[in-house]
């Protein structure tokens, strides 16, 4: 005969449980960010990973806030620079 389940055990799956919805919600909560960098990848012509001013000509919330996106003046928008300036933004907005 199977021995029951003892309701410690029950008690830890369920946390377990609880602790990966959290941990997919956390990861779905942000879709602006999965939005920007899916926006990034397309609009990355040559595909290097970076966007150029050129890259971001169609897009102009971009090209006019590019010199504060590119942190670092190297004329180029990294992902990480995108990542930041996001969360400028929504600091801004909070
Ligand atoms: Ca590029
Ligand atoms: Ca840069």
């Amino acid at each position: 005969m199977p021995r029951p389940i003892s309701p410690l055990l029950r008690c830890c799956v369920a946390a377990a449980l609880v602790a990966l919805t959290c941990l997919a919600n956390a990861q779905s909560v942000n879709p602006r960010a999965a939005e920007a960098l899916q926006k990034l990848k397309a609009a990355d012509a040559n595909g290097d990973g970076m966007l150029s001013r050129e890259e971001v000509k169609d897009m102009p919330r971009l090209s006019k806030a590019f010199d504060r996106i590119d942190a670092d003046g190297d004329g180029l928008i990294s992902p990480e620079e995108l990542r930041a300036a996001g969360q400028k933004l929504k600091q801004r907005n909070e």
